[in-house]
């Protein structure tokens, strides 16, 4: 895109990302409640921590521009789902199951569900994917926003920091048996979840 059409959609997308980090900010509060709600009513928190990005208008419209899309906030309102994006990390996979389960039990609509929890991806990346639609009471009106929401463990977060920093740094020039070490190290930390998966229930029976 040439460096005039550049600046004026930065202009444009505006209201575009005022939207997403007005859904945002809700999800987040509503993600905090249940976090405390579950700490105090249950004694375990499902939520170890949460992060938030709402994507810079750069890479909203080099993201059109290379799906073959006309490059305007309409545009990007209309096709893309992930320009607010909330990632949830969770000690336990059970939790990243139970806090999708709230989510549905609120009847926020689930617009879209990638499971690399249950199917990994090749590279071994895991992670739950739910593109959902969040309500934003503006003074007039309610606004439904897409927002990405990933969730995740401790031991998954970990092991896709590292693989994108690992691949950011090497800029696509990987040695040979590159790939399949970092398959073999997200296996371990499926197993690492596995583990503490029985250490969670031997804990809970014992406290009973
Ligand atoms: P950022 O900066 O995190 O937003 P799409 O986004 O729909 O065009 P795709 O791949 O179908 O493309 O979407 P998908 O599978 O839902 O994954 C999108 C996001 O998941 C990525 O966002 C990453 O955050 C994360 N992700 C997916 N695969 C991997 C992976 O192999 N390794 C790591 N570390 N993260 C992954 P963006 O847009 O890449 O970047």
């Amino acid at each position: 895109m040439e460096r005039d059409n550049a600046l004026a959609f930065i202009r444009r997308t505006g209201d575009l990302l005022m939207m997403h980090k007005f859904g945002v900010d809700e999800l987040m509060t509503k993600l905090r409640i249940w976090s405390e709600e579950f700490d105090y009513a249950h004694e375990h928190d499902p939520i170890e921590h949460i992060t938030s990005r709402i994507k810079r208008p750069e890479a909203i419209a080099a993201k059109l521009a290379r799906r073959g899309l006309p490059v305007s906030p309409e545009s990007a309102r209309e096709n893309l789902t992930d320009i607010a994006g909330v990632r949830v990390v969770c000690p336990f996979v059970s939790d990243v199951y139970l806090l999708r389960d709230v989510i549905r039990q609120h009847e926020i609509e689930i617009v879209q569900t990638k499971d690399y929890i249950a199917e990994p991806k090749p590279n071994g990346y895991r992670s739950l994917h739910l593109i959902i639609k969040v309500p934003v009471h503006l003074s007039d009106r309610t606004e439904l926003v897409n927002v990405e929401l990933q969730l995740r463990t401790i031991a998954m977060d970990f092991w896709a920091a590292v693989e994108h920093e690992l691949l950011y740094k090497s800029g696509g020039e990987v040695p040979e048996n590159f790939a399949a070490e970092l398959k073999s190290a997200a296996e371990t930390a499926a197993g690492l979840d596995a583990q503490m998966a029985s250490l969670h229930k031997l804990s809970e029976r014992t406290s009973d």
